[in-house]
């Protein structure tokens, strides 16, 4: 059972769904109340620390210092302490397992064994709801968390087929080249991203006419092969009289405020936007509904960005000192828009609340606006995902892990990055494949590839003025045609484990530990379990063609080579397994089965009842419906028998 202790007056977040005990006080840690709340917990020499979500450094969290403060920081690299979600769960993994999740959208700090101190140290203001977790494993507590905080997000089936996305698609014709690009290549894909050029003047929910100028028409002929568009919306809204969302959001004071009363101005790519104030139920009412003049037209799938809120500056910080970077704790520097977010407010409940206190929840708001209207005016399940979360957006919306790199690293980061998501309810999401920033070389492109099949959300994205990384554009194509084929291949599974993990209130990608006991598992970081059957050993290193890979049992090796599975018998143990560009090997466990169909272009195609099954087991409990329909329950689970 999870207690709740109450710390001065916690903000309710509405991240925890479920009934808890209350109780005076936490069995695992000391506090310490001086300027700052202190949570302290001793840890011993062998024990794995877990949690935080979008994190950086791998699944286990020793050594790192982590802060929950939404930031747009495209520098991923171990130390930077915040990235754009705010995930507050930790589980301790020794000979105790206990999990504590500390519930408050202000700045928490994370010290975890945090110069070798033997120690996490958890520090936030005074006003925090603690929710402490305990049970037989770490699977168990974060299984209990996952129950708590309510079911996950549950996208449609096109939305698990391959997306791509570039800033800087602008016209018709580019989409037109991306959709050309791809089906000539035969290489599969369901969905393209519109980044912000397709706005007017970057003025969200309008469309440059002069670019589009029948985006329903439009629309609808890409969906007729099928692909559909996924535009984005950004947080600010410009400020531009005679503009419907802009002279709406006036009028009803739906706009954060400044200091002295008026709206608060910042800039963002519009020029000078006001943000709407998330935290007001008929505010995000209004701003969902706003989404009404895309669906109008035929969308159907929509991602949030800027919402930590990103700043570039506002009346208060001034253009001059913009780009400075965000700060590291020691220094005296502090990005613009840190200093931004003490110099506007939120009406919560007729109280002026300074936006600093509930920062963290700024982004999930966002989404929450969006999912819960898009649920009543879309008849289907809609796509979502967005930048900035906390948790309870899950229930909403997926993420993606934001502005990354073409390098090696990053692949590794959203590797390891995975699992940790799925522990506090994002199950759907996934990195930008390939690399954000950069130039993505042929093979980094092959084998980011060959992970992302696994991810949920699986999408191609870059940055502007990078190098063109659309898979058709690299020489031999038929490369990335035979590993997304895989994906296609494995829909009836992706989509089946997914539906089931966000049913049964648990995880689609999980660490090696969760299921296997022994302290070799325990420390693996570069293999993961997705769904029940597969494990998968992800090829992230440059140049290489073998890698090491850990089995801790006897299980069945299958190698997809682009067009068939060969499948043999592996021994437990460590394995010296090699593996082309072209190909993807991944491991189906002892007594398990994966459910695969017939290649396919595109998620229209795809047939799930029609399937055979690969690996050792007897049967397969597959999770099945037309991938649209907003009645997603058990009942919809067949049971496959191995003939
Ligand atoms: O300041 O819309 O993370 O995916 O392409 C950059 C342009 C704004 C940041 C997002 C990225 C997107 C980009 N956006």
């Amino acid at each position: 059972m999870a207690k709740e202790v109450i710390f001065g007056t916690p903000f309710e977040t509405g991240a925890i769904l479920g009934e808890t005990e209350k109780a005076d006080s936490l069995e695992h840690w000391q506090t310490e109340q001086g300027e700052k709340l202190v949570f302290r917990c001793p840890l011993a020499e062998n024990d794995i620390v877990y949690g935080l979500g979008e994190q950086v450094r791998g699944i286990d969290k020793r050594g790192g210092r982590y802060v929950s403060y939404n930031t747009d920081n495209p520098n991923h690299t171990d130390d930077m302490l915040s990235m754009y979600g705010s995930h507050n769960l930790i589980v301790v993994d020794g000979d105790k397992h206990f999990g504590a999740f500390f519930d408050t959208p202000s700045r928490v700090l994370f010290e975890i064994d945090w110069q070798n101190s033997g120690e996490i140290t958890v520090t936030c203001d005074g006003n925090v709801k603690v929710i402490e977790l305990t049970g037989e494993s770490s699977y168990a507590i974060v299984k209990e968390f996952l129950s708590l905080i309510g079911r996950s997000y549950i996208p449609p089936l096109w939305a698990f087929g391959f997306g791509q996305s570039r800033w800087g698609y602008k016209r018709q014709k580019d989409f037109d080249e991306v959709a050309d690009g791809y089906r000539n290549a035969n290489i599969p894909l369901d969905w393209i991203c519109m980044d912000i050029d397709y706005m007017d003047r970057f003025i969200d929910f309008t469309v440059n006419k002069k670019r589009f100028p029948d985006l329903k028409g439009y629309a609808e002929s890409l969906r007729k092969r099928g692909i559909r568009l996924v535009p984005i919306v950004d947080a600010g809204v410009k400020i531009e009289p005679g503009n419907d969302t802009y002279d709406t959001g006036v009028q009803n004071n739906y706009f954060c405020t400044n200091h002295e009363g008026g709206f608060f101005k910042a800039a963002v790519w519009p020029g000078m936007t006001h943000f709407p104030d998330f935290f007001q139920p008929a505010v995000r009412e209004w701003f969902g509904n706003e989404y009404r003049k895309l669906t109008d037209l035929g969308i159907e799938g929509f991602w949030n960005d800027m919402n930590e809120p990103a700043i570039f500056y506002s009346e208060y910080t001034g253009i001059f000192n913009a780009l400075t970077p965000a700060p590291t704790l020691e220094s005296e520097k502090e990005s613009n828009a840190y200093k931004d977010y003490r110099n506007f407010y939120h009406n919560i409940n007729g109280q002026r609340v300074l936006h600093e206190k509930v920062h963290n929840l700024y982004g999930a708001l966002m989404t929450q606006a969006a999912g819960e209207q898009l649920d009543k005016i879309l008849p289907n399940r809609y796509l979502l995902f967005s930048r900035a979360s906390y948790v309870g957006a899950h229930r909403y919306g997926g993420i993606w892990t934001g502005d990354n790199a073409s390098e090696w690293d990053h692949l590794v980061r959203n590797v390891k990055m995975m699992p940790s998501l799925n522990m506090v309810g994002f199950l759907y999401s996934g990195a930008d494949t390939g690399g954000f920033g950069g130039n993505c070389g042929r093979e980094l492109m092959l084998r980011w590839l060959a992970f992302s099949v696994f991810t949920p959300l699986m999408r191609n994205h870059s940055a502007l003025l990078t190098k063109k990384q659309e898979c058709f554009r690299y020489a031999d194509n038929e490369d990335f045609a035979g590993v997304i084929s895989l994906r296609y291949k494995l829909l009836p599974y992706i989509y089946s484990e997914f539906v089931k993990a966000a049913l049964g209130g648990d995880m689609y990608i999980k660490p090696l530990s969760f299921e296997y006991g022994d302290e070799r598992s325990r420390r693996v970081e570069d293999q993961l379990l997705v769904g029940d059957s597969i494990m998968i050993a992800p090829f992230v290193q440059k140049g290489r063609k073998t890698r090491e890979v850990w089995l801790p049992e006897d299980m069945t090796e299958v190698r997809y080579d682009g067009k068939s599975f060969s499948c043999q018998k592996a021994e437990s143990g460590e394995h010296t397994v090699s593996a082309q560009l072209n190909e993807v090997v991944f491991y189906i466990r002892k007594g398990k089965c994966v459910p695969v169909t017939r290649g396919a272009q595109c998620t229209d195609e795809v047939n799930l009842d029609d399937v055979v099954l690969l690996g050792d087991g007897k049967e397969y409990r597959q999770y099945v419906d037309d991938g649209l329909t907003k009645r997603v329950s058990a009942d919809n689970i067949r049971l496959l028998r191995r003939k």
